[in-house]
């Protein structure tokens, strides 16, 4: 993927911190831009990834073992990233994902304590060199995303873990962006829905410019 010329963005953060909510700015930017794009989310974005996700997410039919989830997450991503994500970049269109790689060192890693070399193995076995070019990382306290959260109704599997478990998520999320500052951009996502917004299409202008322009 080292000549790919299209753009790989993710959108990462706690459950009810605004992701979709946002993707829809990301896609107003680029339409003024003249753009090609697809919006994606993972899990999912292809229809075997979709029925993984619902394996995932749905209340257990019995209990999910930690390596199981980390090994339907990465079955999930391997499908998407080689039937989608791949020939879509290479046809030149940009792509949005809700969520990537960086859920599974946050969710499976720092919520459930798996251990970060094996996620690594997974991650370059499925990715080889595909690493998104811009990650936004929009960070909330959990309290508040969950508030959020359970306003749109059923909790799934994820949604109705520990308050403690979000909080180790959202750790790793700010550890993750601490150490690739040059991929990931951390916006608080506890201001206002409009202030958000702006706060983001200042980081677009700033960072994509050079290859819109360019
Ligand atoms: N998962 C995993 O474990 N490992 C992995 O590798 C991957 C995923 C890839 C599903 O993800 C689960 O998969 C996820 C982790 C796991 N579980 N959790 N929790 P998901 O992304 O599909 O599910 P989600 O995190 O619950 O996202 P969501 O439902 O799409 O929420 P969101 O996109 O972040 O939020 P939203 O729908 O845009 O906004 C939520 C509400 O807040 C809505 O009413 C908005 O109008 C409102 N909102 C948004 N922004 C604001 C502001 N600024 N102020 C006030 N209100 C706001």
């Amino acid at each position: 993927m080292q000549n790919k010329r299209a753009y790989f963005i993710t959108m990462e953060g706690i459950e009810g911190v605004g992701k979709s909510t946002n993707i829809g700015t990301i896609t107003e930017y680029l339409d003024t831009k003249g753009i090609e794009y697809i919006v994606t989310r993972e899990p999912g974005g292809t229809r075997l990834a979709e029925k993984i996700r619902e394996l995932l997410l749905e209340d257990e039919v019995e209990p999910v073992t930690e390596l199981t989830e980390l090994l339907l997450v990465f079955a999930a991503r391997a499908q998407h990233v080689e039937t989608l994500i791949k020939p879509a970049l290479m046809a030149g269109k940009w792509v949005i994902s809700d969520r990537f790689t960086d859920a599974t060192f946050a969710y499976q890693g720092g919520g459930r304590g798996v251990d970060r070399g094996t996620i690594k193995q997974l991650q370059s076995m499925v990715q080889d060199e595909l690493t998104p070019d811009l990650t936004i990382i929009l960070d909330l306290d959990p309290q508040t995303g969950m508030q959020r959260a359970m306003k749109r109704g059923k909790l799934d599997r994820f949604e109705r873990e520990e308050l403690e478990f979000f909080a180790r998520v959202r750790q790793t999320y700010l550890d993750i962006a601490m150490a690739d500052p040059r991929r990931c951009v951390i916006i608080d996502a506890s201001q206002k829905l409009e202030t958000v917004k702006s706060d983001l299409i200042e980081v677009l202008k700033q960072r994509l410019n050079i290859k819109i322009d360019g």
